[in-house]
């Protein structure tokens, strides 16, 4: 019997064989990119890591695809749709993100308020000569207000976090949710609203094309001139020209962002020239623990989908 094929980003393949060993041939996904004589037909399943783009044209190729199993929650980059209508299922690992990622956006807010990045930078250079209490005066975290952009999974572990440092927390959301309301006494209020009072503003929201630039010239302008913005979703959430204006201009005081678009920006965009924003090469999730438990999610979605048993992590078209 010919084994099933599984097409991975390198360097997870070689992993993937020996979970899969004796079942199945793991094969690397540049293979299909690069248009090689493989045969596509022996291709069930695709594993997602980092996030390549797979349409329906993609899925046309392989005929005999069983699954799209992505290393991670948002599956932006997946035409759900499209794979629902060729019998393919999708699979993520909800559950497993939300903990790091709240980590990494209070790693964020506290950095950014607190000048961590320049304050290392300063402290390491020969202009470092004598202590001055006057310089890298940063913004307080406790007993300001935190506004949250999307209480999903991730934004209420933020919450959580905020509720420790003393923050008072406003949440826009595209449901209120009255539970999460009563359990952590967050204030449902309008993107406006928010925008205008906090003085950090996280934003925690899948992206979609309700999503696509959200935060652009307008909603920065209307941001506190001492707001702090920080991006932990994805990088099309924000319009990257207005983000540098606003920065360049003063129109808050600085950013953090985890993630953009396209991932990496170009070495010269002109936001890497800025000190005022600290940037991170998408580190949301990635602690040991949680990419470990992706990993299992991931493979645990592949396995039961090459038995026809239903996913245990699907995604459902919406
Ligand atoms: C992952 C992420 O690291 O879960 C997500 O949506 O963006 C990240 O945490 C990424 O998807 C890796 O493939």
């Amino acid at each position: 019997m010919s084994k099933s094929l599984i097409l991975a980003d390198e360097p997870l393949a070689g992993f993937l064989e020996e979970m899969f060993e004796p079942d199945c041939q793991c094969g690397s996904w540049s293979l299909i990119k690069n248009g090689s004589e493989m045969d596509l037909e022996k291709v069930k399943g695709l594993y997602l890591y980092g996030h390549p783009i797979v349409d329906g044209a993609l899925m046309d190729c392989l005929p005999n695809l069983k699954i799209v199993s992505n290393f991670g929650v948002g599956i932006d980059h997946v035409d759900v749709q499209a794979a629902s209508e060729r019998g393919v299922a999708v699979g993520n690992t909800p559950g497993a993100v939300e903990g790091a990622t709240a980590d990494m956006t209070m790693a964020l807010l506290l950095a950014t308020a607190r000048n961590i990045v320049v304050g290392d930078s300063f402290a390491r250079s020969n202009e470092f000569q004598h202590y001055d209490p006057n310089r890298f005066v940063g913004h307080e975290v406790h007993g300001s207000i935190l506004g949250i952009v999307g209480l999903g999974r991730i934004g209420t572990e933020v919450a959580r976090r905020a509720k420790g440092f003393g923050m008072k927390i406003l949440y826009y959301n595209r449901r209120r949710n009255s539970e999460i309301e009563q359990e952590l006494a967050v204030e449902y209020v309008s993107l406006e609203e928010l925008l205008h009072r906090a003085h950090f503003v996280t934003l925690n929201v899948p992206m979609t094309n309700q999503t696509r630039h959200m935060i652009g010239e307008t909603e920065l302008r209307s941001m506190r001139e001492d707001g702090i913005l920080i991006n932990i979703a994805r990088g099309g959430v924000v319009d990257h020209e207005a983000l540098y204006k606003a920065l360049k201009e003063r129109w808050i005081v600085a950013a953090a962002i985890d993630v953009t678009e396209p991932e990496p920006l170009d070495r010269k965009h002109p936001l890497l020239s800025l000190k005022n924003l600290v940037i991170t090469p998408h580190l949301g999730s990635a602690t040991f623990k949680t990419r470990k438990r992706m990993g299992e999610m991931a493979i645990a979605n592949i396995r039961a989908a090459l038995k026809n048993l239903p996913l245990p992590f699907a995604v459902k078209p919406t």
